[in-house]
């Protein structure tokens, strides 16, 4: 015969007014003894109360947000299961954080069990295909921080539920997956700190713009997959400087700027044509070197958003009053965010200037799958020693970024020596 039943908080250690942060079943649910009912949340950590009995869900006595304590009702059962004795009614193992009086020396055994069910720590397929993985939102949050999907997380708790120690273990799987070649030579890094900023003081916290977000992604990817070297030289520009502002004061009745950069995009193609494998990008497959017969150059644009990279096509078609219009133009719709992603995209190789601003070097990072990048710092008059005297002249730093699995050192400085020859002598530019 049918038998209503309380069902009570258990009793759960020294914790008053806990709240309830999840609620599992409803009114009209048939339930096993041990299916969690609902889970408690303290300041250190997160437990399921499991039934003690089985039967049907006549009435739920409590909602998210409840405040409870030990023997506070949380549902009326109709139990078939006359016979059957309450179960413990221990509350299932904390699932966040573990209280700090019960923190284990040793590995808690639930991970111990977990571990050696390989199940366990699969990264790649979402367990509960298609639906909504069962966690708590403590879980949640937690497995939000470390940044993994909860449905990808094959859970041990009852039900299947998502424990702590699942996610902490599928974190542990997937840093230990190999990266890339065969072999385990992965990238294996520790987790970056989380830190409490507050602690130490005063903070604010600013959004990444999207543009950074962007090309915060791409600048990380290319950092740590393409083995870069950075060349360094010195192009004397003291002629280029002449006739730039003798061209200079001729277009600006034009509203044309001619700045060094122009000078630098038309000496770059210069010297890419003399060494094409500059001019090039790997395969999909690593293994060819793909050599372009056109000459689009990017050019890093400093916006108030973050750092853009549009460009310019058919640079060795073009003369040095065309480019300096176009990198007028291009740099003016990047800084008003009208550059399209298309505009983005096809470059050949790119140049990073700082010298409008200063510097005297820097490792710009290779735009992939281009191979090499031009970083260009402020020019200064320095003494330079020439036919047994010294004399100023104007000097340009060049910091070359290249991709070492293609480009050998001694390539890469040929290049920068011919690139600073044809810089010394615009000359050149026309060859
Ligand atoms: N040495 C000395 N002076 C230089 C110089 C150099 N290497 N390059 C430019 N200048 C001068 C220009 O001649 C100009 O001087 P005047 O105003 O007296 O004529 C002034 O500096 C400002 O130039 P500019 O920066 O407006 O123009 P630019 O063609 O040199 O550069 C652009 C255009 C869009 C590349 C630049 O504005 C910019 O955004 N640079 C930043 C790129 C960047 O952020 N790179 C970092 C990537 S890695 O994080």
């Amino acid at each position: 015969m049918a038998e209503t039943k309380q069902v009570m908080v258990p009793d759960i250690g020294d914790y008053k007014d806990v709240s309830i942060i999840e609620v599992m079943v409803k009114a009209g649910d048939t339930i096993k003894a041990e299916d969690n009912l609902v889970t408690l949340e303290t300041d250190k950590a997160a437990m399921d109360v499991p039934s003690p009995y089985a039967g049907v869900i006549k009435e739920m006595k409590v909602k998210v947000g409840d405040k409870v304590s030990q023997g506070s009702l949380i549902l009326l059962l109709e139990s078939s299961d006359v016979a059957s004795e309450p179960q413990a009614g221990k509350p299932e193992v904390p699932v966040a954080a573990a209280p700090a009086k019960s923190a284990p020396a040793a590995p808690p055994a639930a991970a111990a069990k977990t571990a050696a069910a390989p199940v366990a720590v699969q990264t790649s397929q979402p367990v509960v295909a298609g639906g909504k993985a069962h966690a708590s939102p403590a879980i949640r949050r937690f497995a939000r921080e470390l940044g993994v999907q909860v449905a990808q997380v094959k859970g041990s708790g009852a039900k299947g539920r998502v424990t702590k120690d699942d996610v902490q273990l599928f974190v542990k799987a997937a840093l230990a997956q190999p990266r890339g070649a065969a072999g385990g030579n992965g990238l294996q890094v520790l987790a970056t700190p989380v830190v409490d900023f507050a602690k130490f003081g005063a903070i604010e916290t600013r959004p990444l713009s999207r543009i950074k977000k962007i090309a915060g992604a791409n600048l990380h990817r290319n950092w740590v997959t393409i083995p870069h070297v950075t060349q360094f030289d010195e192009a004397d520009i003291t002629e280029m400087e002449v006739f730039r502002k003798e061209l200079g004061v001729e277009y600006a009745k034009q509203n044309i700027k001619i700045t060094p950069l122009a000078f630098m995009l038309k000496a770059a193609v210069v010297a890419l044509q003399k060494f094409p494998e500059f001019n090039a990008s790997l395969d999909a497959i690593g293994e060819n070197l793909v050599l372009k017969q056109y000459f689009h150059i990017g050019v890093a644009v400093d916006t108030p958003d973050g750092l853009m990279v549009p460009v310019l096509r058919d640079v060795d078609k073009k003369g040095i009053v065309q480019l300096a219009k176009e990198l007028g133009e291009i740099s003016a719709r990047a800084r008003e965010k009208k550059i399209t992603a298309a505009e983005m995209q096809g470059g050949c190789f790119s140049i990073s200037s700082l010298g409008g601003i200063g510097g005297t070097a820097f490792t710009p990072i290779i735009n992939a799958p281009e191979l090499a990048i031009l970083g260009v710092s402020k020019a200064i008059i320095k003494p330079m020693h020439q036919d047994d005297t010294f004399v100023a002249r104007l000097m340009l730093p060049l910091s070359l970024s290249y991709d070492h699995r293609v480009i050998d050192g001694a390539a890469a400085v040929r290049f920068t020596v011919y690139l600073a020859q044809v810089l010394a002598d615009t000359r050149r530019l026309a060859l």
